[in-house]
This record gives C-alpha cells, structure tokens and sequence, in this order.
C-alpha cells in the first residue's frame, strides 16, 4: 500500500494523571456544546443528513427516526460513492451493503453483505423491532427485507461499473489507501450519525458500502455493535469510520463509550480509542480511522488517526463542519 503523505507521531500528555495516554493534537478548540437536541455525522455529506434529522427532531419527534431519516440521505446518494445507491463495489463487481442502528434503551439492528437493497438502515431498523434477532446478513437480509416490502434495485450505477473495470484491470488487488477521502478518490467514507432529540433520547446508525473493491464477502465494522457504533443512553454513544478491521479488533465504538463511562469527557475517549488501536496493531500508520462522540448531556468530540477527518454538528443554532484532532500531524 502505498503512503502518499509523510507523517510524524505528535504526543503530548494528556494530563490525565495516572492514565499514560496521549493527547490527540492538532484539534480546533470549541466550546464543548453541551446541549440538546443535538446531531454529529461522519464526514462532509453529514452536513445534508443532519439537516434532514433535524427536520424530525425540530418538530420534537424520536432520535431514532432522525437518525434513519438522515443516513437514508446518504444511501439514496449517488454522489457518495461510499454509501448506499452508487457505492463502489467489492472485487467481484457487487455492491454489499452494512448498516446498524441502536437505540437509546440498547435495542439494536444490524445487516451486513446485504445486496440491492437500497436503504439498509432501514432493514437494520425492522431486525431490531421485528425480530428476536440482531442481525441478519447476506441471503438472508435480502430476504427478510423483501419479504417487509422492500423493493430489489440495481446499486451498481454506470459510473461506478466503469471505475470498476478500471480497477479490475490496473490493479486488480485489494489495498487500502490513507485519507482517501480528501484526495476527493474512492475508499471508505461510511456515514455514522448520532442524535439526541428534545426528549433526551439518545440514538445512532451507521451504514457503508465498506471498503472499495474489498474481498467478496467481506464484511467490515459498520453492522458491527459495538464496533461502529455503540449508543447506551445513560451514558453516551460513539461511531467510527475508516480502516473497519482496526475497529473490529479494538471494538472502538464500545471502548469510547465505556471510557466515557469511566469518566473521560467524549474527545479524550476518543483520542483514547485512536491511541489503543496504535498500541495494538502494528501497521496503524497504513491506515485512517475516525471516531464522533456524544455524551448524554450533548457534549461531543472526536479524534482520527491520520489528519483530514471531519465532521458535522447540528444544533438549534450551528450547523458546521469541524476538523477533528488526529494522532499523525500533517508535515
Ligand atoms: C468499513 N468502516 O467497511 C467501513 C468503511 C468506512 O469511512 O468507514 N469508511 O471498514
């Protein structure tokens, strides 16, 4: 794989005593927002998902609504090449999908390897309320959803078969690419969103079309509790995106949450969870990861591991982009 930009670990204490953790640098400082209702996403397009969660939330409806209203944007979004309709697909040519949702009670969804099935959140929804089950994949997921009445689309446009073909004869190989997402080409960009509606509940979703031209079957962190996305209501959630086998392995989501828990405001969780993955696996440096974080009170953060990762915050008076603080500083 190759590392298209030269990078330095920046460590700084925390000062944390007694923890031994290091400090992300390289955040902008907010004040922390601590209120609700509240909405954070993944990347650039959670700007256009949180405006659509915040259509439900304004008029005092559920978070879990929102959150499945806002990532739907992204799904039915040929433009994101990443998620959903229009998503790059695996090495075989096939589109396969990963999605979850959880609520703030712990209830929670999930569908993986799921195919022409525009709008997995959705289905991820209907496996938490519909089924003794957490998840369902592949076969399976399509059928439970088309027997629900989901409709089976072609994902695959045009655009992304003919980048596909490129691929398949240039390269050929899967590989991963750092921060692929600012050099505005294809790889992993999964929308995660978390949001606490006026009522104080506290939900999130999270759905991808994974990794570009990864290994038929593959399935990444995305539908994954704990890993993509974790949500406990009386404490906090968080989301990841990025490289989903570095997630897997340190269960990321879950570990912001219970650092949170532990008494860790969301951006040092966050920075916590990117320093135990650097700790952990060895090739770190190949990879992007990036976690958002909510409190219950509304207080949010974030934290990457290479530097480029943004995010959208939605409130009754912002709605912006922020750049989080990574573990690598650019050069
Ligand atoms: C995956 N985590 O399938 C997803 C991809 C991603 O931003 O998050 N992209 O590994």
């Amino acid at each position: 794989m190759a590392t298209t930009r030269r990078s330095f670990l920046v460590k700084t204490t925390l000062g944390i005593a007694g923890m031994g953790l290091t400090k992300i640098s390289g955040a902008e400082t907010f004040p922390a927002t601590a209120e609700y209702p509240i909405i954070i996403s993944t990347w650039r397009h959670g700007i256009e998902a949180n405006q659509a969660a915040w259509e439900v939330i304004s008029k005092g409806g559920y978070a879990l609504d929102a959150v499945e209203a806002g990532v739907r944007v992204t799904e039915a979004d040929p433009g994101v090449i990443t998620v959903g309709y229009g998503g790059i697909p695996d090495a075989s040519g096939k589109v396969t999908l990963d999605a979850c949702i959880m609520d703030e009670k712990g209830n929670a969804g999930s569908v993986s390897y799921l195919e022409c099935i525009k709008h997995p959140v959705s289905v991820a929804r209907l496996v938490m309320e519909k089924t003794p089950h957490v998840m369902l994949s592949g076969k399976g997921a399509q059928q439970f959803a088309l027997e629900n009445g989901f409709k089976k689309e072609k994902l695959l446009t045009k655009e992304m078969n003919k980048r596909w073909k490129k691929w398949k004869k240039e390269e050929g190989t899967f590989s991963t690419k750092i921060n692929i997402e600012n050099q505005l080409e294809e790889n992993h960009d999964t929308v995660s969103m978390l949001a606490i509606d006026k009522e104080g509940r506290l939900c999130g979703a999270c759905t991808t079309s994974g990794m570009a031209f990864k290994l038929h079957g593959r399935v990444g962190d995305s539908p994954i509790i704990g890993a993509g996305l974790f949500v406990d209501g009386e404490v906090g959630g968080a989301a990841a995106t990025g490289s989903g086998e570095l997630v897997m392995k340190t269960l990321g989501s879950f570990l912001v949450v219970e650092l949170m828990r532990n008494g860790m405001s969301p951006e040092e969780a966050c920075n916590a969870a990117i320093a135990r993955i650097t700790k952990k696996i060895p090739d770190y440096h190949e990879h992007q990861i990036g976690f958002i974080a909510v409190s219950s009170k509304g207080i949010t953060g974030a934290a990457s591991l290479q530097p480029g990762f943004d995010y959208a915050i939605k409130t009754e008076s912002i709605s912006e982009l922020r750049q989080a603080g990574s573990w690598f500083k650019k050069l």
